[in-house]
């Protein structure tokens, strides 16, 4: 119930989990294969034992349902979730002029003075993503993502497939259905991406009125990551029951690698000393009839009482 789940997979991993190191040079503590559920009759399934900002979350959903790749949106939302991996693709290309960048995730966590020199730069890559149109399209673009797979997939005959579109009229035409699948992980594309998608593939099920959602994350960073990666998968489900008209039933999160970053660890044993408390439910616009016509206004969250935020650096 609640945030169990979630808190006991956390315990696991800190006490089982394999000490593994990873792309990041980070280094995490692991485990392989893990299921998660939520009820979302029970609740809106935003952690409550550390404050998790719901509004990035809309605004990033919103994003991937418009179709859209590029940073631009997200800065024009104030969200700087996605901004370190196209900085990324910025400071190694030949366009860039500053000083130089390799390795600024862990640098600045390291490098007090190195930290300011990448602030710097980072404040300016994005006014010039806000500002400048062809910058923007040079480098505020992180490839063919979700947004991209999920609205324009593109097929060999040169055609795309709207794979959401197509969902919903095949949970709506189709109910029983066994392949209300959307997949974001599309191999021709994966070496053009900033990061290959770690939510992977999703799949709807329609049972007793009620529409559920499975989604299967084929990386999931437990601590920074996965808490948005869960409200975010239920609020597309409860986007979807509602153009569907079906009362939404369960979010059930399947997760390859489940790992804890190594400098997470004491952050996250601070959470799992707290006690959840109960979830916020979340209203949202219901005269607008599609997802495709909803705005970051149309959701309002009800009864969130979490405990205080837990800054931890992200791996980059
Ligand atoms: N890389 C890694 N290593 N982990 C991730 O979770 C991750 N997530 C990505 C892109 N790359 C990633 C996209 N989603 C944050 C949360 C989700 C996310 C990216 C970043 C994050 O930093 N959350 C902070 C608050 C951020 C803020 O307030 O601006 C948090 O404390 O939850
Ligand atoms: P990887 O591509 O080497 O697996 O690195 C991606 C990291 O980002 C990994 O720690 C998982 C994390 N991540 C999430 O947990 N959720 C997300 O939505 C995204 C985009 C990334």
């Amino acid at each position: 119930k609640g945030e169990r789940g979630y808190l006991d997979l956390c315990k696991y991993i800190l006490e089982y989990g394999t000490k593994k190191m990873d792309r990041t040079n980070t280094g995490t503590y692991s485990v392989f294969g893990s299921q998660i559920r939520f009820k979302l009759n029970e609740g809106f399934p935003l952690l409550t034992t550390k404050k998790v900002p719901f509004r990035l979350i809309t605004s990033e959903l919103l994003w991937f349902i418009r179709g859209d790749t590029n940073i631009r949106y997200l800065l024009q939302h104030n969200n700087n979730i996605w901004n370190e991996w196209a900085f990324k693709q910025w400071v190694h290309s030949d366009a860039y002029d500053g000083p130089d960048m390799t390795d600024f995730g862990n640098r600045s966590q390291r490098d007090a003075s190195f930290r300011k020199q990448y602030e710097e730069q980072m404040e300016r890559f994005k006014q010039n993503i806000l500002y400048d149109d062809s910058f923007s399209e040079t480098f505020g673009n992180l490839g063919n993502v979700y947004g991209k797979q999920w609205r324009a997939w593109e097929t060999s005959r040169y055609e795309t497939i709207d794979q959401l579109k197509e969902t919903v009229k095949s949970i709506r035409n189709n109910p029983d259905s066994r392949r209300h699948i959307v997949s974001a992980w599309n191999p021709e594309d994966v070496p053009h991406m900033a990061l290959p998608p770690c939510h992977t593939l999703f799949q709807f099920y329609v049972a007793d009125g009620q529409l559920s959602c499975q989604l299967y994350q084929r990386s999931g960073d437990i601590f920074l990551g996965v808490p948005f990666n869960i409200a975010s998968y239920a609020l597309l489900t409860l986007l979807m029951a509602h153009e569907c008209n079906l009362e939404p039933g369960e979010f059930i999160l399947t997760l390859g690698d489940a790992h804890i970053y190594t400098n997470h660890a004491e952050q996250m044993k601070t959470q799992l000393g707290r006690d959840p408390r109960p979830f916020p439910s979340l209203e949202m616009n219901k005269e607008k009839e599609s997802m495709f016509a909803f705005d970051v206004t149309d959701f309002q969250l009800m009864d969130y009482h979490p405990h205080p935020a837990i800054k931890a650096p992200i791996a980059v």
